[in-house]
This record gives C-alpha cells, structure tokens and sequence, in this order.
C-alpha cells in the first residue's frame, strides 16, 4: 500500500512540475496549457481559475491575461475563444516584464 502511495505522490509531482514549466515556457498568448495553440481548453482553464478565484503566477497570468489588465477575467476567456477560431490574431509573447515585477 505504501509503495502504491509513494508512486502516486511521485506521479502528481512530475505533472505538477510539467504544468509549471509548459506555462512558463507558452509562445503565444492565451496558450495557459503550454501546447503551443490557443484553444477552448485555454479559455476553460481561465474560465475556471477566475470563478474559483485561483491565486496564479506571473507567467500563468501574463500568458491568460488577453487585454493586459494584470488581471484573469471571462473577458480573458472570451479573446482566447476568438483567437482559436480565428477571429483576433495570435499574439507571440516576448520577454515581457509581467505586472506582478513591478
Ligand atoms: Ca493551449
Ligand atoms: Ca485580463
């Protein structure tokens, strides 16, 4: 039972690193998964972490935050919807200082 434990523990760590990592390394704005696109899963995740009010880090919010307001709304997830299909343009992000430096 212990090992089966342990080796759950490990499991959630490794994911839990992976995720921190695809979002500290996401291209494009709106990308809060770190796959590389913009999709609706990107807008459910921004959707979910501003109804259950989620504490994010920099690079999640700057990586969510579509209109720059430092801040995660459904405003957020409304632009990420309109990127996936089209509808605004994919915005790279480059080496910007993110609200929460300052
Ligand atoms: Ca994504
Ligand atoms: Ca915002």
């Amino acid at each position: 039972m212990k090992k089966i434990i342990s080796l759950v523990l490990a499991i959630v760590i490794i994911l839990s690193v992976t995720v921190v990592s695809f979002a500290a390394t996401a291209k494009y704005r709106g990308d809060v998964n770190g796959d590389n696109k913009v999709t609706s899963i990107d807008a459910y995740e921004v959707l979910k972490a501003y109804v259950n009010e989620e504490k994010w880090d920099m690079n999640q919010t700057t990586n969510g935050d579509m209109n720059k307001d430092g801040k995660i709304s459904a405003i957020d997830a409304r632009k990420i919807l309109q990127v996936s299909v089209g509808e605004l343009p994919l915005e790279e992000i480059k080496d910007e200082i993110g609200w929460g430096d300052l």
